[in-house]
């Protein structure tokens, strides 16, 4: 008896990955705060099985446009207009104990999402919103690259003076922010990136140079700022703050169609889409997608996760008008795809975060 209880246990953890986690305490200084989750990862998988590869490939793949002087450029734009993540940044150095990772080279990775959209071709997310009467059901995919960076990925919970401020769930948490948020009692949150036009790589390091924050830092501020403290506050700060590249941000509120997702570009606006002004006309569900491309062009034919993800929601039966049913989008090819790192089920009235580190997986024809 107890040996089947043991091989159910094993079938059932096989098909995902424990994401682990770790407390940020932002009451802590500046330096300690993200030693612990250096050491964890490298206790966990050694640096060659984790961050050696992944700072291999994205120097090859990404920060392949940087010149020696870029980095020095971004280091000091950094150190003058963010002492407190500069501090953040020694620490996380100090902690590697490694010639190759300097202060230099972890502020290019702060603007990690910066670069990679001029230098890559984009690596690619899924965000959905249902809502179902007076909850938003927040459903985020992240793919990425390399396969490695699946053990660099961590749950991170982050508390100031013993409070819970949110949580987040990230790979490239050295950047000192967060794509994904969980801001308590306020708004689940997430940016994908946005096929836009890039901007050039001068342009960029004036942006850097003249103190925009990086994404991961403006949902820092989100994360942070007291005023910030409703969904319809974040909403507006998210449609007119600085960037520096192409994005969506995909946001879920705590009360009934409480869900946006804002276009953004550093020159041009665009209007949000709204789930209170959804054309579907349901009085009880609705819901909305984000992939990479905007929403008034077609997806493109080689990538039609947006048109299926929309097809799956419009069949929803009304016994998965909740989690499960998010998830079970979430999970289906080819918006669980074989770059796919990680799912996560967010609800922001209820606080609730639940974090899936996904297998790569790829169609099978029969
Ligand atoms: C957070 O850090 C402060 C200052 O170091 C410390 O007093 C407090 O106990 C820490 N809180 C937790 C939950 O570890
Ligand atoms: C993660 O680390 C383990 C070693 O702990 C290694 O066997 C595995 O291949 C690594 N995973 C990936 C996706 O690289
Ligand atoms: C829909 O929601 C947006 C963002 O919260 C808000 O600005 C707008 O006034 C709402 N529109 C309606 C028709 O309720
Ligand atoms: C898998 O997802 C990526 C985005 O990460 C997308 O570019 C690709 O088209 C998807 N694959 C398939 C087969 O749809
Ligand atoms: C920069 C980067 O990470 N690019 C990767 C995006 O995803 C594709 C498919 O998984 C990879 O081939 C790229 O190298």
């Amino acid at each position: 008896m107890e040996y089947g209880i043991l091989f159910m246990f094993f079938i059932t953890v096989a098909s995902f990955n424990y994401i682990p986690e770790i407390e940020i305490n932002i009451s802590d200084t500046p330096k300690l705060r993200w030693k612990k989750a250096v050491r964890t990862i490298l206790n966990l998988y050694g640096y060659d099985n984790s961050f050696g590869p992944v700072f291999e490939f994205h120097n090859k793949n990404t920060f392949y446009i940087l010149q020696p002087q870029d980095y020095i450029t971004i280091a000091q734009a950094i150190r003058t207009h963010y002492p407190e993540y500069s501090l953040e940044i020694d620490g996380i150095v100090e902690e590697f104990n490694r010639n190759e990772i300097t202060f230099e080279y972890l502020s290019v990775w702060a603007y990690f999402d910066e670069i990679a959209h001029i230098s890559s071709d984009l690596n690619q997310s899924t965000g959905v919103l249902l809502s179902v009467a007076d909850q938003i059901i927040h459903g985020r995919n992240m793919d990425q690259a390399p396969g490695q960076a699946r053990n660099i990925t961590l749950h991170l919970i982050i508390k100031q003076d013993g409070k819970y401020l949110g949580e987040s769930v990230e790979q490239f948490w050295f950047k000192v922010g967060f794509s994904t948020l969980l801001k308590y009692n306020t708004a689940s949150l997430q940016f994908n990136q946005r096929q836009g036009d890039p901007l050039t790589k001068d342009q960029l390091l004036i942006f850097i140079q003249s103190g925009v924050p990086s994404l991961g830092w403006t949902y820092r501020y989100v994360l942070q700022n007291d005023n910030l403290n409703t969904f319809n506050r974040v909403v507006t700060y998210l449609e007119q703050n600085q960037v520096a590249c192409s994005l969506y941000n995909i946001i879920g509120g705590t009360s009934r169609n409480q869900g946006v997702i804002i276009s953004r570009d550093p020159f041009d606006m665009y209007p949000t889409i709204s789930l209170n002004t959804s054309i579907l006309g349901q009085t009880y569900y609705q819901y909305l997608v984000q992939t990479n491309y905007d929403h008034w062009l077609t997806d493109p034919f080689n990538d039609q996760r947006r048109t299926i993800a929309e097809n799956l929601l419009a069949q929803l039966q009304n016994n998965l008008w909740n989690e499960f049913g998010v998830f079970t989008v979430m999970d289906t090819f080819p918006i669980h795809n074989e770059s796919t790192f990680y799912t996560i089920i967010m609800n922001a009235k209820y606080n609730r975060l639940i974090a899936f580190g996904q297998s790569s997986i790829t169609q099978v024809e029969n």
